[in-house]
């Protein structure tokens, strides 16, 4: 027996060595590729408030967004930020200044200039947790409470990349729709859902009785899914089923912090509901009287 790939039915046998000799065809082909580190010069820009955030509104970038709309609606002063855009489909991510933040190229990231020293933050992950260890929030206090709020922010971190990078990709960005893969993918995705269903089915929130970090985590893939906004998949993974998983949804959903955070380096969708830059907290009020024709005073 061998591991080795064999050829399938479509001919294709991969080659002893791989080698980068032509684009795969799929969506954001153009900005994958096999090698790290920065591609031209460019500086990151730097606001007046003490967190700079370097960052897209998508789901891992909301995350960042929602969690300091949360901090700043709980009064803490220290959270005030500004959100610079990183357009992922030009390259931005690639800017050395960008790289310097994240090695990894990729958003959300973030700098902390509050202190003597700039601190750099890249990681969904761990962007949210040294916030609610700096402001002392989102993040419970007892062991047991907080080794479960940890453990489904960590769960987060592992599983929507199958989400993402196997089913979402597979069933929509794939330039062909390939049955193995997005059957694989689309069971793994509903096996998440029910992960979750079943979690919510005996605790109001993941980590317990009270909202977290691992809540602001999980929400925007998983609730985004289980209201069909991700990759047009609701029928296909029949999302209604996962009931609980659509009640947390929903009262998530109606925070105040959380509309505001997922607003913020939005820069697709109704225009009332993006706000591609925010430097103050009165951004949102101008931005949305912009959007809908009110005057803007
Ligand atoms: N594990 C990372 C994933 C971040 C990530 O995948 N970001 C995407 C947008 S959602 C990105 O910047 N992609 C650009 C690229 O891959 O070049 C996190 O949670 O921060």
């Amino acid at each position: 027996m061998t591991d080795a790939p064999q050829s399938d039915p479509s001919g294709y046998t991969p080659p002893n060595l791989w080698t980068w000799n032509k684009p795969s065809g799929g969506r954001f082909a153009s900005i994958n590729r096999p090698i790290a580190g920065s591609t031209h010069e460019k500086e990151l820009p730097v606001g007046r408030h003490p967190l700079q955030l370097y960052s897209l509104a998508t789901p891992n970038g909301v995350k960042v967004t929602v969690m300091l709309e949360e901090l700043l609606a709980l009064g803490q002063k220290g959270a005030e930020y500004d959100a610079w855009l990183i357009n992922i489909n030009d390259g931005e991510q690639f800017g050395s200044g960008f790289v310097a933040v994240n090695p990894n190229s990729k958003i959300p990231a973030l700098m902390d200039r509050s202190g003597p020293e700039p601190i750099r933050v890249f990681e969904s992950g761990s962007i949210l947790l040294y916030l609610a260890e700096k402001f002392g929030a989102f993040l419970p206090g007892d062991v047991k409470t907080r080794a479960e709020c940890l453990s489904w922010l960590f769960w987060q971190m592992g599983s929507a990349p199958y989400l993402g990078g196997g089913f979402g990709h597979f069933y929509a960005y794939a330039p062909t729709k390939i049955e193995y893969a997005i059957d694989r993918f689309a069971m793994e995705a509903k096996r998440q859902l029910d992960v979750l269903d079943r979690r919510l089915a005996e605790s109001e929130y993941l980590a317990g009785g009270d909202y977290s970090i691992a809540d602001i985590a999980v929400w925007p893939w998983y609730g985004a899914l289980a209201k069909g906004l991700l990759y047009g998949a609701g029928e296909f993974l029949s999302v209604q089923e996962y009931k609980n998983v659509q009640r947390w949804t929903d009262a998530i959903a109606k925070r105040p912090a959380v509309q505001r955070g997922r607003m913020v380096n939005r820069t697709w969708g109704d225009p009332a509901s993006q706000l591609h830059e925010r430097h103050d907290a009165g951004d949102f009020e101008t931005r949305t009287q912009e959007k809908i024709g009110a005057p803007a005073s």
